[in-house]
């Protein structure tokens, strides 16, 4: 849903794997079907007959379509390799198979650079694809998953994709997308991003990221590492290559309120490089909440850090979770305390991933399997309002903080920049002002509830006492301890 209105950004995973393909010696296409249709995808697959179809699955909420998609494909290419990568298929790796009934060949876990082309090379043995490293079959799993040695090895297969122009982040309009460091290594409960890692954030070469900054052609990018700036003096050097090489871009980044704080001085040297954005994950309002989350980090610090992004000037979009016990009231005091801000906010449900401590220990709890509704924009755990009620206080809240930010007096403002943008030929962001009430609405979201459900999600082992076991939940595992590139350790003490 968030992707129909707000943003369209490059999917840069996809184009690692095409790259690593590609530069194995095969012939590679990449079809975005964030963009294309099922219909551009099949005349594709008619024309070309590629022997190996692989697809991207990111996000939980596209499984089903990935399995349907899969199912088709290999009804009209029966001899080809078929194969799932990407974040959400490393976590559910033998449901995906189990589901596909032989559709699917092999899930690989964890980062493609290295282990795709390998796959690649057993296309014609496959009995030797479960014997690789991350690599799932039906009828087994190799050994654990490797993580990439060289992380500047390769460089996206941007010019692989087709019709960069619907790329898009708010004005940043187009906007393409790049990768300054990888990984995390705080552990928050509602999130997958440090299990698929192993808690480890490694950081690009400065001279890479500006080699290819300086080939990336539309004016705005989005910085996708979760939290960036973590290490300031790697923020700076960047920085420093964005000046040797005159380029001038606008970015948008993500990193949390405590870094900012830290290294508030790189976030005031970006700001000059072009820095406009910045997404901020607060997540709660209350102390309660953010122990909750095992955010590790208080809410003083929080609201210290948007007084810091404020003295930068840039334009900051923060996020609460919204707990499926909430009530009206709770909701309430979320729009008054929202609308007292000049911040974007943005709401998303709690949502235990595959992946996530929350899932290990709350996945019997789940009122839903349905793939589909794992977007955090759906309640997938029981409500405490019914659930008609809790979906008309979310997209009201919602609303309200829509209409603080694309309503009338905000659109004086934006109407400059929305006629500089129709000038170029970019409609992306234009689009998006109206959009918001046809995407968002609360029978819509309760009518997916009411979806016949075909693949259901496995539910998680049964928590064992004291909670889930951490080693169970990640995909790379973690190195020793005083090896972890990240700090929270030394934050929390
Ligand atoms: C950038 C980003 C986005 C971008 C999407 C860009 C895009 N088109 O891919 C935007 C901002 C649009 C976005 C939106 C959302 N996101 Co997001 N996003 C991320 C983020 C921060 C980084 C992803 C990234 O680009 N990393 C860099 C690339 C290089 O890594 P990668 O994509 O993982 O690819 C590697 C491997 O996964 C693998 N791989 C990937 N594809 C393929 C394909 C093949 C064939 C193979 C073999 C391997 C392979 O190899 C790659 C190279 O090593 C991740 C967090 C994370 N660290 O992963 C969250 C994350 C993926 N998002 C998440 C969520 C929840 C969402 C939203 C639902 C949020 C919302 N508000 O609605 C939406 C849904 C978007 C949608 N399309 O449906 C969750 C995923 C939850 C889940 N399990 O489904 C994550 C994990 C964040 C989190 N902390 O929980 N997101
Ligand atoms: S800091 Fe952000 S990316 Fe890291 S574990 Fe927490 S929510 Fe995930």
């Amino acid at each position: 849903m968030y992707t129909e209105i707000y943003l369209r950004l490059e999917p840069l995973g996809v184009e690692l794997a095409a790259a690593a393909a590609r530069a194995a010696g095969h012939a590679v296409r990449i079809l975005d079907l964030q963009v294309f249709s099922h219909a551009d995808y099949f005349r594709m697959l008619d024309a070309w007959s590629p022997d190996v179809v692989a697809f991207g699955a990111n996000y939980l909420a596209n499984i089903p379509e990935v399995i349907d998609l899969a199912k088709e494909t290999r009804r009209r290419l029966p001899g080809a390799l078929f194969v799932v990568g990407g974040h959400s298929a490393s976590f559910t790796a033998p449901e995906i198979l189990e589901h596909a009934q032989g559709a699917i060949d092999c899930v690989i876990k964890g980062e493609a650079e290295e282990i795709f082309p390998r796959v690649l090379a057993a296309a014609r043995d496959r009995d030797a694809l479960g014997t690789l490293p991350g690599v799932v079959t039906r009828t087994g799993e190799g050994p654990p998953p490797e993580k990439v040695r060289d992380l500047d090895a390769l460089t996206p297969a941007r010019d692989l994709l087709p019709r960069r122009r619907k790329y898009f982040i708010g004005v940043l309009d187009p906007a393409a997308s790049i990768e300054l460091s990888r990984g995390c290594p705080w552990d928050c409960s509602f999130c997958s991003a440090w299990t698929f890692y192993g808690r480890t954030h490694r950081q690009r070469d400065p001279a890479a990221v500006g080699e290819e900054l300086s080939r990336i052609a539309e004016p705005g990018v989005f910085i996708v590492d979760d939290v960036a700036f973590i290490h300031e003096e790697h923020g700076y050097a960047i920085g420093r290559q964005i000046e040797r090489r005159g380029i001038k871009k606008k970015y948008y980044l993500e990193t949390r309120g405590d870094v900012l704080i830290r290294n508030r001085e790189v976030f005031r040297y970006w700001r000059k490089l072009g820095l406009e954005y910045m997404f901020l994950g607060v997540e709660a309002i209350d102390e309660e909440g953010l122990r909750a989350h095992r955010k590790r980090v208080n809410l003083s610090t929080n609201f210290e850090a948007l007084e810091v992004a404020r003295s930068l000037g840039v334009t900051v979009a923060i996020n609460i979770i919204a707990d499926p016990d909430w009530d009206e009231d709770r909701f309430r005091v979320i729009r008054e305390w929202a609308l007292s801000i000049p911040e974007i906010v943005n709401i998303s449900v709690n949502t235990p991933y595959p992946g996530t401590q929350t899932f290990a220990e709350e996945g019997h709890r789940l009122a839903t399997r349905d793939y589909r509704l794992y977007d955090i924009q759906h309640a997938v755990l029981p409500t405490k309002l019914p659930l008609d009620r809790f979906y008309a206080e979310l997209v009201k809240t919602q609303q309200v903080l829509n209409m603080k930010h694309l309503g009338l007096s905000a659109l004086k403002d934006t109407a400059l920049l929305a006629a500089g943008l129709l000038a170029r030929g970019q409609t992306n962001f234009v689009k998006m002002l109206w959009r918001f009430n046809t995407v968002f609405n609360p029978q819509r979201q309760l009518a997916d509830h009411a979806r016949p459900v075909r693949y259901q999600m496995r539910l998680p082992p049964s928590p064992e006492p004291g909670g889930a076991r951490r080693d169970d939940l990640y995909v790379l595992r973690p190195p020793p301890r005083r090896e972890r590139g990240g700090e929270p350790d030394a934050v929390t003490g």
